[in-house]
C-alpha cells in the first residue's frame, strides 16, 4: 500500500508517496507538452526543425495503434506502447532523431453498432472514446509526437485513403516488368496495337463498356462478381480472414455462405511473390515469417489437360509424377463444366454406389451441389471426414496412357483452389485414397513404398505418401518414370507436357484476391462512381475527400442468418440524394450514381505508417524527401520501413499482408521509396489475469476475491481460479488509471515491463506492483533527503571501488538491455545497483548520482526528470546523453584456472568467472606452456570444468 500514515508524512514530508508522485507526473507531463520535448523534427516542411537533430540518425518506432473503444484501456493494453516509449527514449538518449506517436483505428463495426442502438452518430461516440483513450495515454507519460497524431476517419486522413484507392484502380500489374503501372500505359499500348485486343477488334472498335471491361481484367482494384462470403446475419460480406474456421463469422459468429455478387476487390495476388520474396530481408519473427508463407501457399507443380469430349478439363497437381496412377477425376461441385459433360443417362453399368440411388446424372449433380453449398471451405477439407461425392456419368482421358477415367464432383475439391479440378491418385494422396475405397475405384501404385508394405494397393490400410522415392509401374507408349525419383520424375513428365501440350509446369499460390467492398456506413467511401452504363468512374482528385453522408439508419439490412438466398444491402444506398448526383468529370455534366459499399476496415490502417510522417501536408499523401528520411532503405534494411513495429500477434497475417501490398503500389508506381513498411516487427506478450468463478461457472469481481486457507473466497462462496484473459466480461480488468492513482505512472510502467521478456505473456498481480514502488522510493531516498527535500549529493571524486564497479556494470547492462530490449532485466539492474547503493549509505557523490538517474530515464521518467533538476540541471533528462560505462570497471575480476595434462599441473590462467567451455578450451589449447607441454602430441580427449579446470589427454 502506499504510505498514508500521518506520522510518517510529518517525520519525511519529502518521502516519495503516491500522492508525490501524482505531483511530480502532473508537473513534467504539462511540461513537456508545453514544450513540446517529444518533437520529432523533419527535414522539411511544416514540421521541420532543428538541423542538428536531423543531422542524426533517425529511428522510426511504432505501436500498432489502437482502436478507441468506448470501454476504455485496462492495463494489458499499454503493454506494447510503454515498451516502445522506453526504447524510444532510450534511442533519444543515444543520439537518433527518434519519431514516436501514435493515431487510432477509429473506423469499424463497433461504433456503427452502439450507433445503430443508441442512435448516437459513430463519430460523436468514436471521438468521446478518443478523447477518454487520450487521457488514459497521457497519464501514463509515453513521449509522443502529439502534433503527428490522427485517426483514421478524419476527413483530412481518409482523402488520402480514398487517394490511394484510386491509385490502385488505376494502374495495373505488368508482369514483364513484374511491377505495377499507371493503367494509362496499357491503354496507350492497346491503342497503339503494341498489346492485341483480347477477339481481334481494335481499342477503337471497343465500346465503352467493353473497355471497362477489358481494363478491369488488368486494372490492381477491379469490380467482379465473384463468390463471397455472404452473411446474412450482420447482412455483409466477409474477407476470408474473417471467417472462422468452421465457416462462421469470426463477429458475431452467424453462419456464412458462399453466394456469387458483385463486390470490389484488390489485386492482391499479383504481388504474391514479390510478398513472399521480400520477407527474406525483414527483421520478423520467423513465426510470423511462416504464417505469411503459409497464407501466401506458393506451390509448384503443374496443369494437366485430360480430353473429354473434344474439350478438356485442366488439373492442377503438385504431383504431376504420379499421372500414371491418376485413376479417376475430380471437380469441385460448383466447376462450370460439370453441365457440360453431364450425359442425360448413367452409362451403361454404372456403379450403383456412384450414382447416389439418383435416376439421372443431373439429379444426382443437383442434390449433391446443394449440400456442398451449406458446407465451409474449411468443413469440406477436413482430413478426417467421410468422403462424399457422385459420378457425373462423364468419363475424360488420362494423356500419358490414354485410360477412360470417371469424371467425380466431391466437396473435398474446392473451387477457389488451383483448376477447381483434380486428378485423383488414390495409391498416393491421403483424401483420394479414402475416396476410392468409399466408391470402389481402382487403386495404383506408382510410387514405390519405402516402408515395406509391398507395391500391392488391395493390401494397404492407407495411400503411401511420399516425395522421397522410386517412380514405378509408370511406363508407356510415349513416356516412362520408371526408375526415376519423384523429383526428375516432375522434370520428365513436365518437359513431356509440354512437349506434347497437354500441360505445363505451373506455380499455384493459395493466397486469393483481396475482397474489398463491405455493406457498413461506418467506413471510407469508395470515390467511384458509375455511369449510365453501369461503367465504374474514378473521381478527380480535386474532389476529394468524399465524405459519408448523414443518415438515419447506420444498419446495413440484415437476414436471417441461415437464408442464404439474401442479398446485401448497404446503408448508404437508402440515402438517394447522396447517391445519384450530376457531376462533371471532364466531359461535361452528367448523371452519375456513387458506390455505396465502403472499405474494410483494414484500410485505413495500411498505409497510417507514411502519414506519420508528413501529417499536414495538403498536396501529398507524404513529401517524397520527408518519406526517405524516414522510412528509405539502409543499409541492412534493404527495402526500407519503420525501424520498429510493435503489437500483437494476431496480426499476422491481414493487417500486416495488406500495408505489405499497398507500400509495394504506392512504391512501384513512385510515391514512396520504401517497399516495405515494417522492417523490424515485435510481437508483444499478453497481459492475462486469473479469472475467479463461482460454482455456476460464472465469473466473479476478482478484485473482491479473498485468499485464504488454500482457497479462494467470494461472498463467504468458495470460487476456482484459472488463468485467462483480462477484460471487463470477467470481472477481472484493472485500468492504469486505479494503479496510476494508488502509485503513479512511473510504478506501473517499471511494474509493466519488469513483469518478465517482453514477447512472453505474464499474470497481472496487483498485489507485487508495490515492489517497483518500493524501488523507486529507494531511488529517491539515495538522493533527496526526506525531511527538507534537498537533494544530499556530494561532489567529489572520491569514490569506493566497490561502487565504481556496480556503476559501471549496471551501465554496461542497462545499455545493452534497452538496445535488445530486455526490459525486465534491465530493471533487474538498477535495482541491484540501487541496492548496493542504499546498502553502502552516506551520501552519493554526484558522480554516482547523475549516470543513475540518467539510466531510470527511459524507463521511470517522471521521477527521473524531476531528480534531474534537483541535482541542478536547467534542460530536461529527456534529451542527456546515456551513460556509457568505462570498461575497466566492466571486467570482472578473475579467477585462475588450472590446466592439467594427463593430471599433472601444467599452466595456471587468470579467465574470466564467466567464459564458455568453449572459449576456455581454446585459451588452455593456446597456451604456450601448454603446446610446449605437448610437443606436438595429438589430442585424445579435453575435459573442461569452466571456470576452474581444464584436463588434457593427450594421444
Ligand atoms: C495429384 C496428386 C497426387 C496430388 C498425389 C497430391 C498427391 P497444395 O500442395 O496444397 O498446393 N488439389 C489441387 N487442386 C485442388 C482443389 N481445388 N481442391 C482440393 N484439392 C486440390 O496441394 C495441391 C494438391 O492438392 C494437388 O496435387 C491436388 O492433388 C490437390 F500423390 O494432384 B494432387
Amino acid at each position: 500500500m502506499s504510505e498514508t500514515n500521518p506520522a510518517a508524512a510529518e517525520a519525511a514530508p519529502h518521502r516519495y508517496t503516491a500522492a508525490l508522485a501524482a505531483e511530480i507526473e502532473a508537473r513534467w507531463q504539462d511540461f513537456w507538452d508545453a514544450e513540446g520535448t517529444y518533437a520529432a523534427p523533419n527535414p522539411k516542411g511544416d514540421l521541420a526543425g532543428d538541423p542538428e537533430v536531423v543531422a542524426r540518425p533517425k529511428k522510426f518506432i511504432m505501436d500498432m495503434f489502437p482502436y478507441p473503444s468506448g470501454a476504455g484501456l485496462h492495463v494489458g493494453h499499454p503493454l506494447g506502447y510503454i515498451a516502445t516509449d522506453v526504447y524510444a527514449r532510450f534511442q533519444r538518449m543515444t543520439g537518433h532523431n527518434v519519431l514516436h506517436t501514435l493515431g487510432f483505428d477509429a473506423f469499424g463495426l463497433p461504433a456503427e453498432q452502439y450507433a445503430v442502438q443508441t442512435g448516437t452518430h459513430p463519430r460523436v461516440s468514436t471521438e468521446a472514446n478518443i478523447k477518454n483513450m487520450q487521457v488514459q495515454l497521457r497519464r501514463l507519460g509515453l513521449g509522443h509526437d502529439k502534433r503527428r497524431s490522427f485517426a483514421t476517419i478524419d476527413p483530412d486522413y481518409y482523402k488520402w485513403t480514398q487517394w490511394i484507392f484510386l491509385q490502385i484502380f488505376n494502374s495495373w500489374y505488368d508482369q514483364d516488368a513484374q511491377k505495377a503501372r499507371p493503367i494509362s500505359e496499357l491503354v496507350a499500348q492497346f491503342e497503339s496495337g503494341e498489346r492485341p485486343v483480347p477477339g481481334g477488334r481494335s481499342w477503337s472498335e471497343l465500346s465503352s463498356v467493353e473497355r471497362a471491361d477489358l481494363l478491369s481484367e488488368y486494372r490492381l482494384a477491379y469490380a467482379s462478381d465473384a463468390p463471397v462470403n455472404w452473411c446474412p446475419g450482420l447482412g455483409t460480406v466477409l474477407a476470408n480472414e474473417e471467417v472462422t474456421a468452421d465457416g462462421r463469422s469470426e463477429r458475431g459468429n452467424f453462419p456464412v455462405f458462399k453466394a456469387k455478387l458483385r463486390q470490389w476487390n484488390m489485386r492482391i495476388t499479383a504481388y504474391a511473390d514479390r510478398l513472399l520474396d521480400d520477407l527474406d530481408a525483414l527483421d520478423w519473427p520467423e513465426a510470423i515469417k511462416l504464417q505469411q508463407r503459409n497464407w501466401i501457399g506458393r506451390s509448384e507443380g503443374a496443369r494437366v489437360d485430360f480430353p473429354i469430349d473434344g474439350e478438356k478439363i485442366t488439373v492442377f497437381t503438385t504431383r504431376p509424377d504420379t499421372l500414371f496412377g491418376a485413376t479417376y477425376m475430380v471437380l469441385a461441385p460448383e466447376h462450370p463444366l460439370v453441365e457440360k459433360f453431364t450425359p442425360d443417362a448413367w452409362p451403361e453399368g454404372t456403379h450403383e454406389v456412384w450414382t447416389g440411388g439418383h435416376a439421372t446424372p443431373a439429379e444426382a449433380v443437383a442434390a449433391y451441389r446443394a449440400q456442398a453449398a451449406s458446407k465451409s471451405d474449411v468443413e469440406r477439407q477436413a482430413e478426417a471426414k467421410d468422403k462424399t461425392g457422385v459420378f457425373t456419368g462423364a468419363y475424360a482421358t488420362n494423356p500419358v496412357n490414354g485410360q477412360r477415367v470417371p469424371v467425380f464432383i466431391a466437396d473435398y475439391v474446392l473451387m477457389g483452389y488451383g483448376t477447381g479440378a483434380i486428378m485423383a491418385v488414390p495409391g498416393h494422396d491421403t483424401r483420394d485414397f479414402a475416396f476410392a475405397r468409399a466408391f470402389e475405384l481402382p487403386i495404383v501404385c506408382v510410387v514405390e513404398p519405402t516402408d515395406g508394405r509391398g507395391t500391392d494397393p488391395a493390401t494397404w490400410d492407407d495411400a503411401f505418401v511420399s516425395h522421397d522415392a522410386k517412380i514405378v509401374n509408370s511406363s508407356g507408349e510415349h513416356v516412362s518414370l520408371d526408375g526415376l525419383n519423384v523429383t526428375e520424375a516432375k522434370a520428365r513428365i513436365t518437359e513431356w507436357l509440354e512437349r506434347e501440350g497437354h500441360g505445363e509446369g505451373t506455380v499455384n499460390f493459395r493466397l486469393r484476391d483481396w475482397l474489398f467492398s463491405r455493406q457498413r456506413y461506418w467506413g471510407e467511401p469508395f470515390p467511384i462512381v458509375y455511369d449510365e452504363d453501369g461503367v465504374a468512374h474514378a473521381l478527380p482528385e480535386s474532389m476529394l475527400p468524399l465524405e459519408l453522408p448523414e443518415v438515419d439508419d447506420y444498419s446495413p439490412r440484415t437476414f436471417d442468418p441461415d437464408d442464404a438466398d439474401t442479398q446485401p444491402e448497404t446503408p448508404l444506398s437508402r440515402n438517394e440524394d447522396w447517391v445519384n448526383v450530376t457531376l462533371d468529370l471532364g466531359d461535361g455534366p452528367k448523371k452519375y450514381r456513387r458506390e455505396t459499399n465502403t472499405m474494410p476496415n483494414w484500410a485505413g490502417s495500411c498505409w497510417y505508417e507514411l502519414r506519420y510522417l508528413d501529417p499536414h501536408n495538403s498536396e501529398k499523401l507524404v513529401d517524397p524527401e520527408i518519406e526517405r528520411y524516414w522510412m528509405g532503405p539502409r543499409e541492412g534494411m534493404p527495402h526500407g520501413g519503420v525501424d520498429l513495429y510493435v503489437g500483437g500477434a494476431e496480426h499476422a497475417v491481414l493487417h500486416l499482408l495488406y500495408a505489405r501490398f499497398w507500400s509495394k503500389v504506392l512504391y512501384d508506381l513512385g510515391h514512396i521509396s520504401s517497399a516495405e513498411p515494417f522492417h523490424k516487427l515485435f510481437n508483444q506478450g499478453m497481459i492475462q489475469a486469473y479469472v475467479y468463478r463461482d460454482s455456476r461457472g460464472i465469473a466473479v469481481p476478482a478484485a473482491e476475491v479473498e485468499e485464504r486457507d488454500g482457497g479462494y473466497w467470494y461472498q463467504g462462496e468458495r470460487v476456482t481460479r484459472l488463468l485467462g484473459k483480462m477484460g471487463k466480461s470477467l470481472k477481472n480488468a484493472v485500468t492504469p488509471d486505479e494503479i496510476c492513482a494508488e502509485y503513479g505512472a512511473d510504478t506501473l510502467r517499471l511494474y509493466e515491463m519488469a513483469m518478465g521478456p517482453l514477447d512472453v505473456s505474464r499474470p497481472w498481480d496487483t498485489r507485487a506492483v508495490v515492489g517497483q514502488f518500493r524501488l523507486l522510493q529507494r531511488l529517491w531516498r539515495n538522493i533527496v533527503d526526506e525531511a527538507t527535500g534537498e537533494v544530499t549529493v556530494v561532489d567529489t571524486d572520491d569514490v569506493d571501488e566497490d561502487t565504481l564497479r556496480a556503476l559501471h556494470k549496471a551501465i554496461d547492462g542497462v545499455r545493452g538491455d534497452l538496445e535488445g530490449m530486455r526490459f525486465n532485466t534491465a530493471i533487474a539492474k538498477v535495482t541491484e545497483l540501487n541496492n548496493h547503493l542504499t546498502k553502502r549509505g552516506g551520501p552519493l557523490p554526484r558522480s554516482v548520482a547523475e549516470p543513475l538517474v540518467l539510466l531510470v530515464a527511459p524507463l521511470a521518467p517522471h521521477i527521473a526528470e524531476e531528480l534531474w533538476r534537483k541535482l541542478g540541471h536547467t534542460d530536461s533528462v529527456v534529451h542527456q546523453d546515456f551513460p556509457v560505462a568505462d570498461p575497466a570497471y566492466v571486467v570482472d575480476e578473475t579467477v585462475t584456472c588450472v590446466v592439467q595434462i594427463k593430471g599433472k599441473v601444467k599452466a595456471r590462467l587468470e579467465v574470466s568467472p564467466g567464459i564458455s567451455e568453449d572459449e576456455l578450451e581454446k585459451t588452455a589449447l593456446a597456451d604456450e606452456r601448454v603446446v610446449a607441454a605437448l610437443d606436438g602430441a595429438g589430442i585424445r580427449k579435453v575435459i573442461v570444468r569452466a571456470p576452474k579446470l581444464v584436463n588434457i589427454v593427450p594421444a
